[in-house]
């Protein structure tokens, strides 16, 4: 019988030679579970849960037609070139969960941090938590269809980036646009990596 491969969905290949926790952070309704499902070769794990009154109190409002939120976490497996298995992590929105992504950090690499330019102040917590962790990430721009055009040096002054940070555009539910962020995320890994080591 021939045995199960990466392209299957179930298990890791044969030929993955190494391995990275990965979260996926940012704002209510930036598309964190979006992207996780998209580049996701097993069956996501999700943990939706319908948006009540009592939650719309304490949260960040979102576009009217979002019913779910994410209330635990995200989790999907992707397998780069054949040799590299990413585990993501998709942080909960909300901003009364940002304890709780904290826990989801433990043993993370790195983070792809999405961004909605229709409201960057929404981002500025998850990548503020992200630099108090002094993990390296990527910040993925994903575009929506009345996102304002921001240029890319203005986006960087108005999130604060450090310069080596990369910033790339994306949209969460195409496939290719997706793994491009993440190879860019994984590039700056290895980069930063070599950096430390020097
Ligand atoms: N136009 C457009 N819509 C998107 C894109 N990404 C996600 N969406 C939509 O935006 C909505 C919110 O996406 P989610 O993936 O649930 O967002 P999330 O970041 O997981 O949200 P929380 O779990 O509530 O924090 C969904 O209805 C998606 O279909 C995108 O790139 N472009
Ligand atoms: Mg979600």
């Amino acid at each position: 019988m021939a045995s199960k491969t990466a392209s299957d969905g179930v298990y890791v290949s044969s030929g993955v030679t190494g391995a990275a926790k990965i979260l996926v952070v940012g704002p209510m309704g930036v598309g964190k579970t979006t992207l996780i499902g998209t580049v996701s070769e097993i069956k996501p794990l999700s943990t939706e849960a319908v948006m009540t009154r009592a939650g719309a109190l304490a949260d960040t409002p979102v576009s009217p037609g979002k019913t779910t939120t994410t209330v635990a976490l995200d989790f999907g497996r992707i397998t780069l070139d054949g040799d590299l298995v990413l585990y993501l992590f998709g942080t909960p929105g909300q901003q009364r969960f940002l304890p709780a992504w904290r826990e989801l950090a433990r043993g993370s690499l790195g983070a792809l941090a999405l961004v909605d330019t229709r409201d960057l102040e929404a981002s500025f917590d998850s990548i503020g938590h992200l630099e108090d962790l002094d993990m390296p990430f990527t910040v993925a721009v994903n575009s929506f269809p009345d996102s304002p055009d921001h240029g890319e040096a203005e986006l960087r002054e108005a999130l604060d980036l450090l310069p080596r940070t990369p910033l790339v555009h994306c949209d969460a539910r195409e496939h290719r646009s997706s793994v491009k962020a993440l190879i860019s995320l994984i590039t700056h890994l290895i980069d930063t990596a070599s950096e430390r080591t020097r």
